[in-house]
């Protein structure tokens, strides 16, 4: 792999060669956009340490997952970032076509490049977003590119030219546009209403699938550590209940895990958790 924009300062070890790999992780520890408590940088290298000290099944030893590191972020600059992280995807897709790509944030705003690139790659894609918040919103503050914003950004994605004129030629674009299917969501700002009710409410079994995890739609009473609490959300087990028959996963990420707001790291400990069930549950 181009080590270019690869900060390999790991704590995992690799147990195969990066062509031999299922599954390829990717830190982005970036977290600039941040609204309320930024501090999600902290998350790729808390989740693996706990994913190390986690009890892992016999099952687990047999995949083979290899950690690429995590990308040289640009702090105050995600479309830099965004570039870097598509730049090393796409590098690593074109060593192996095969592998599934394990994104740790960082921020949200970080999932819209592994969505363009998997897009890239399978025209059918189709989201899984699981969140507290819709994420839908044109612009935050002015600001197009936030976290607030990534799931319509995604959306747009595979509009052509990506100019939407009157009200018709919107509607027409978003029904063209990538797929996503919301989990949790329990606040909606009223912007994002009417795209939100555009979108498709259950996932087709048939089509590749890649699944963003914003850590904020657990319960922060159960999981305090992340960006944007939000009462009112999943358990663990309410969460795995809706990622298990999840099939055809191309990808996914797990983001917003903030270590300086945890208590116990018990939120870096399950995002590390869910990283493990997903990799049993999406086996070849
Ligand atoms: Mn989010």
């Amino acid at each position: 792999m181009m080590d270019f924009f690869l900060d390999k300062n790991l704590i995992l070890e690799s147990n195969c060669s990066f062509k031999d790999a299922e599954f390829a992780i990717l830190g982005v520890p970036f977290d600039s956009t941040s609204s309320y408590r930024p501090g999600s940088r902290f998350g790729p290298l808390a989740i693996r340490k706990e994913l190390l000290e986690l009890s892992k099944p016999e099952s687990f030893f047999k995949k083979r997952i290899f950690d690429l590191g995590n990308v040289n972020v640009v702090h105050g600059n995600l479309r830099e970032t965004n570039r870097r992280v598509e730049e090393t995807l796409q590098q690593a897709l074109r060593e192996n076509p095969r592998v599934v790509p394990i994104i740790l944030g960082g921020e949200h705003s970080v999932s819209y490049s592994s969505i363009k690139i998997l897009h890239e790659r399978y025209k059918d894609l189709q989201v899984a977003h699981f969140d507290a918040h819709a994420d839908l919103m044109d612009d935050y503050l002015g600001e197009k590119w936030s976290h607030a914003t990534v799931m319509r950004r995604a959306k747009e994605l595979s509009i052509p030219g990506s100019k939407l004129g009157d009200a018709d030629s919107i509607k027409k674009a978003y029904d063209m546009g990538i797929d996503i299917v919301q989990f949790g969501v329990r606040v909606v700002d009223e912007s994002e209403k009417k795209l939100q009710k555009t979108l498709k409410k259950a996932l087709d079994p048939g089509r590749k699938t890649y699944i963003s995890i914003d850590m904020d739609v657990l319960e922060p009473g159960l999981y305090p550590g992340v960006e944007t609490p939000e009462p009112g959300g999943l358990t663990f087990q309410e969460l795995l209940g809706l990622l298990k028959p999840i099939k055809n996963v191309v990808g996914f990420d797990i983001v917003e895990t903030n270590p300086l707001f945890d208590k116990g790291d018990v939120t870096s400990v399950t995002a590390a958790k869910i990283m493990l069930e997903l990799v049993l549950n999406s086996g070849k």
